[in-house]
């Protein structure tokens, strides 16, 4: 029996567009998801991002499982339960050298929030509080509360949410199809767009800021590439000013870059990490911050009974959370998956530059195992004939990605060769189809 659908307001949805022609997913499992008709759908976007490792696994299903009947939940606050030790260690130890200490929420969302009350905080605690500044980046996507959107550059998430955080402001993006459109990889030219934190810090002074956000490969606007050495002079710049550097892995983490952190495949150790999504392969709401020793330790003053760090949220560390993470990070492991985008990077990458030369097609960028194929608009209707793109895959049994007119691809990391090709055929058609 189809559900009534009037009830649930539904999120980034076009939702009279939804609810004329719902697409209800009942089951999942590996590369697939299951409609409500028992169509078969090849998943080309992780779910959102966020099943790395594929879906349904046996272990870390079985892990959720048993947490249930174990220990269903524990109080985070002056309390806990084994396993989020556990998992933090296990995080700390593929993280980049000296990004040992954890801080659990849940979502990207929460995780951003964290970050950037650690970064002011910190600075704070340390006696210069005249750091309150926060530096986002144009097309930036850090999650939907009011410091995730006033850091964040997308004007869409922004413009209806009033004055936002004051004392905010962006560097540009890096996104420049007239001199990089079609580079496999990494983008050759765009290094000095770091520099535009220079012109910030003339204009704030330093002693005003206390962090800069940047996603290390921005997903949600459209896959946008760091250009090559922009990420270290970023780096450079921040440690020139003392300001703190966040990279938001909410979706570079886990493998989806080729290595378990995009800090690690770009070889920038940031102060602050935001993760989410990937840390339970998407099967129980989990996010973290990961924080440097060094940032970690300044909290670590003054009476020993009382609170450093005045911030949680009821579920952090929540019992199912840390078992699926558990699990996720054991699966990750033992298939490899951490580092399986950086084989089939170059496979995927050519597949996807197959399409070039298609109508309206623009641009193709690609990065370990994520994509992007940006399109022309229609004339007067930004956003539509991606939009029809994503339809028409849908229809033909593959799931995609759409922001603006970028169709974004992100699959699975246990995706086999053979769905590559069904991926860029089944696009193929979808292009011509709707030119
Ligand atoms: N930071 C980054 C870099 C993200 O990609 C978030 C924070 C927020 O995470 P939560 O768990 O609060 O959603 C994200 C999430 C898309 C899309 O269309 C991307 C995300 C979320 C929803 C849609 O690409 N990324
Ligand atoms: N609102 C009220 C009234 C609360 O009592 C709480 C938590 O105790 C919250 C919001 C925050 O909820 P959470 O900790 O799940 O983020």
């Amino acid at each position: 029996m189809k559900p009534a659908l009037d009830a649930f307001w539904m999120p980034f949805t076009a939702s009279r567009q939804f609810k004329k022609a719902p697409r209800l997913l009942t089951r999942s499992a590996g590369m697939f998801y299951w409609d409500d008709n028992g169509r078969q759908i090849l998943d080309g976007v992780s779910g959102l991002w966020c099943v790395n490792a594929g879906h349904a696994r046996p272990k870390i299903v079985q892990a959720i499982q048993a947490q249930a009947a174990e220990l269903d939940f524990a109080p985070p606050f002056n309390m806990a339960h084994p396993k989020a030790f556990e998992l933090a260690a296990r995080l700390a130890g593929i993280a980049p050298p000296g990004m040992n200490k954890v801080f659990f929420t849940n979502s990207g969302s929460e995780s951003v929030e964290t970050a950037l009350k650690m970064a002011l905080a910190y600075h704070r605690v340390r006696g210069e509080g005249s750091r309150t500044r926060l530096i986002g980046r144009e097309r930036g996507y850090h999650g939907v509360n009011f410091g995730g959107i006033s850091v964040g550059g997308m004007v869409g998430n922004r413009k209806l949410f009033g004055s936002l955080l004051a004392g905010v402001d962006h560097i540009r993006h890096t996104h420049d199809l007239a001199r990089n459109a079609f580079s496999v990889g990494q983008p050759e030219h765009g290094a000095e767009l770091a520099d535009d934190l220079e012109r910030l810090v003339a204009l704030h002074d330093a002693s005003t800021i206390a962090a800069l956000i940047v996603e290390p490969i921005a997903g949600s606007t459209g896959v946008l590439l760091p250009p090559k050495g922009y990420l270290q002079r970023l780096r450079e710049i921040c440690d020139r000013h003392g300001i703190l550097l966040i990279f938001d892995e909410v979706i570079t983490g886990f493998g989806r870059t080729g290595a378990a952190f995009g800090a690690t495949t770009f070889g920038v150790t940031p102060d602050l990490m935001t993760l989410a999504k990937g840390i339970t392969n998407g099967c129980v709401p989990m996010g973290a911050v990961l924080a440097h020793q060094a940032i970690h330790d300044v909290f670590m003053n003054g009476p020993e009974h009382l609170v450093e760090f005045p911030h949680g949220y009821t579920y952090s560390s929540h019992p199912l959370a840390c078992a699926a993470g558990l699990a996720t990070l054991d699966t990750y492991a033992e298939e490899g998956l951490l580092t399986r985008a950086a084989q089939l990077q170059a496979e995927f990458g050519a597949a996807l530059h197959s399409l070039q030369g298609l109508p309206n097609v623009i641009d193709i960028r690609n990065f370990g195992l994520v994509g992007a194929v940006e399109l022309a608009p229609r004339a007067g209707e930004p956003g539509k004939r991606a939009f029809d793109v994503f339809l028409d895959c849908y229809e033909q049994g593959l799931m995609v990605r759409v922001t603006g007119d970028t169709v974004a691809l992100a699959p699975p990391l246990i995706i086999e060769p053979a769905q590559i090709g069904q991926i860029v055929q089944t696009l193929r058609g979808a292009i011509q189809r709707t030119a």
